[in-house]
């Protein structure tokens, strides 16, 4: 049974840029990540544009959700992104929620609530971001968030403001 597929757990994965071309950075890293081993993608969402939340003087971000299957444990797989974001050019300051090449957060990891110093899982702010909360709807609709409830009842509290899909 090592290789079933049902030993898979499914990720939603939330990407975001706002640095030396977001989008690229996006689908660059959507193809970093598909080609990691022990990593599959199972669906891939529109790119949504939106103005920065917190610091206002830096650029507008582009965000997707990525849904994958994995046997990876969730502390490898943290792993594996930090990795990425870092060949992406990452550089971490003191400021937060400030600029970024890309940003590559564990959203949600199967049905697991975990709270250790490295990985807090759903990620915090999930429930109140509208450029977590669209793109993961359009790929999930009918998804059940552990401990926030029903990504709809969410997305139905959640304005869209200046949240816009890209082509
Ligand atoms: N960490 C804990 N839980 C997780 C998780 N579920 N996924 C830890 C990923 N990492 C997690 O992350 C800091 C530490 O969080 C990591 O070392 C990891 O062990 P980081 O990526 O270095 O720092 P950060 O991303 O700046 O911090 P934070 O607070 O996670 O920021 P967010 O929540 O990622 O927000 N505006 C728009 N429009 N779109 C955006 O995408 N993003 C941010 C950053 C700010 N404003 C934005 C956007
Ligand atoms: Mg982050």
């Amino acid at each position: 049974m090592e290789n079933s597929e049902t030993d898979s757990v499914t990720v939603y994965i939330g990407l975001g840029s706002n640095l030396a071309n977001p989008a690229d950075q996006v689908r660059s890293a959507r193809t970093a990540i598909m080609q990691t081993p022990g990593i599959k993608e199972t669906a891939f969402s529109s790119l949504y544009h939106s103005p920065p939340m917190g610091p206002q003087d830096q650029p507008d971000y582009v965000n997707a959700v990525m849904c994958v299957a994995t046997k990876l444990p969730p502390i490898d797989l943290l792993h594996c992104l930090q990795r990425i974001e870092n060949n992406h050019g990452r550089v971490r300051k003191a400021e937060r929620w400030g600029a970024r090449t890309l940003d590559l957060d564990m959203l949600i990891y199967d049905d697991q609530l975990i709270n250790i110093p490295e990985l807090i899982v759903p990620h915090p702010g999930l429930a109140e971001r509208a450029f977590v909360l669209y793109p993961l709807f359009e790929i999930a609709p009918q998804l059940m968030i552990p401990g926030k409830g029903n990504i709809a009842d969410l997305l139905a509290q959640c304005p869209m403001n200046e949240l816009r899909r890209l082509d």
